[in-house]
């Protein structure tokens, strides 16, 4: 068997021996530029050799701690024992056969854990897909034959994916949607529960923002017209938008009162990320669908539509699939992520990052006013930044500049919001505190820099 240079024997340190990028990564830029598209970008073109742990190692030898995760991916680490060692005997078994031809165990094992893990204890189907958009897309398939109904509802600052279905469904424009159109019909958008940008303020912005999109949707759609409510528990590329108290039992309330399925899409909040299974526990919420993704699987491309039985047999045999939904490999991953995730205790882990985290960012909001909100749960951890506290105007430009002064460290971090003024943290749950300390040393840096 192949030596494993990844996981636990991969240093845990920042090391910047160099400019970053680095030479090597500048050389292979180059070649990059030259033959992929320039439509797909990089936060940042350092070209990775090697990952696991908290850390990211690039071909010029720098090591860098990383705040990303592959946006909420990585949460047990890039190389995680577990993970590699199933993936790699299920390798040399066999890569691949297609479960719609003939089936295998780990697909059926995956399918058990998510009927275990999700939240509600109603009998519970599940069918595997390869990313995000796939699962969303297909959770739509199955309300909508499930209901004959076509109109789907989702929320301002909502993100969904780049397909053609899911770029309707995702709000911002730049960069999903521009030039890209025409989008898929019957996708209808109403306000989310923003706390920090409620006119009211945050204490009525749930039952306030609730009774709007309730009554948009009964005016402008008809409540007996719509198959499906999307939404994530909170919000990730729009801005770690925690829906305020209330909203997301009311909406959920008023989705089960007309018969209209209740989507969670936990694609980026699942699976430990905010310290529960699925960040839809914090209130209470059973979904009718769940759809998972990214933290399923160690970093090998898994998702998954789970829900109601009932709901979830609505589609005739053969009306679900796709030739690689739920690969053996990634199957394999996926159930040495869950493994990881329930012996390291990464709930736990996840709470312990949130305290961290929010007790060194409240520290540095007192001295720095540009933190305009710090929101968040578990590793799943972000700021918003203003040029007036008073005004709450976005500044872009100062989460740009923070991004990059923290990339010049060796720390990776991303962006995120509609109005590109959130920086987010999202480390792997593993991540050493150390590392963890040094990486908010970093950004605190940053601030006074600024
Ligand atoms: N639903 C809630 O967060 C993916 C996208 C990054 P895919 N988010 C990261 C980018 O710029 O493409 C995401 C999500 C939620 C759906 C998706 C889509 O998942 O696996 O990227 O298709």
């Amino acid at each position: 068997m192949t030596e494993l240079t990844g996981g636990p024997s991969l240093p845990q340190e920042r090391r910047v021996v160099t400019a970053i990028p680095g030479p090597k990564s500048l050389e292979l830029q180059a070649r990059r530029s030259a033959v992929v598209a320039a439509g797909v970008g990089s936060t940042l073109p350092v070209f990775t050799t090697r990952a696991g742990g908290g850390v990211i190692e690039d071909v010029d030898g720098n090591s860098l701690i990383d705040f990303g995760s592959g946006i909420a991916v990585t949460s047990v680490g890039n190389s995680a024992e577990a993970v590699v060692r199933r993936a790699t005997a299920q390798l040399a078994d066999f890569t691949h056969t297609c479960f719609m031809v003939t089936p295998y165990e780990g697909y059926v094992a995956v399918c058990e854990q998510l009927a275990e893990l999700t939240p509600g204890d109603h009998a519970k189907k599940s069918a595997l897909f390869n990313s995000g958009a796939e699962a969303v897309e297909n959770a739509v398939k199955i309300a909508r034959v499930h209901t004959k109904r076509q109109a789907v509802v989702v929320f301002d600052h909502g993100y969904h994916g780049r397909t053609n279905l899911t770029m309707a469904l995702t709000a911002k424009n730049m960069p999903y949607k521009q030039g890209f159109g025409p989008f898929a019909p019957e996708v209808y958008r109403v306000p989310v529960a923003y706390g920090y940008r409620w006119p009211t303020g945050p204490e009525n912005c749930g039952p306030e923002a609730a009774a709007q999109a309730i009554d948009q949707i009964t005016k402008q759609i008809g409540a007996d017209n719509v198959a499906a409510i999307i939404i994530e528990p909170v919000l990730g590329e729009g801005g770690f938008i925690e829906p305020a108290k209330g909203f997301l039992p009311r909406i959920a309330q008023f989705a089960k009162d007309n018969g209209i399925v209740f989507v969670a899409d936990e694609i980026q909040s699942g699976f430990c990320r905010t310290g529960q299974w699925f960040a839809c526990e914090d209130e209470g919420i059973v979904p009718d669908l769940i759809t998972t993704a990214k933290g399923i699987a160690g970093g090998l491309p898994l998702a998954a539509v789970t829900g109601r039985a009932e709901i979830m047999d609505s589609a005739h045999p053969g009306g679900l699939g796709g030739t690689y939904g739920g690969n053996p490999v990634a199957c394999a991953a996926a159930l040495g992520a869950i493994e990881t995730m329930r012996e390291m205790d990464l709930n736990a882990k996840a709470k312990r990052i949130e305290e961290v985290m929010k007790g060194r960012l409240a520290a540095m909001q007192e001295k720095f006013p540009v933190i305009g909100d710090i929101r968040g749960r578990g590793a799943m951890i972000a700021i918003e930044l203003v040029k007036d506290p008073a005004t709450k105007e976005a500044h872009p430009e100062a989460a740009a500049a923070l991004a990059k002064a923290c990339h010049a460290e060796g720390l990776l971090v991303l962006t995120c919001g509609t109005y590109g003024n959130v920086l987010r943290f999202l480390p792997p749950l593993v991540i050493g505190e150390d590392l963890l300390n040094e990486g908010l040393d970093i950004i605190e840096a940053a601030f006074a820099g600024l």
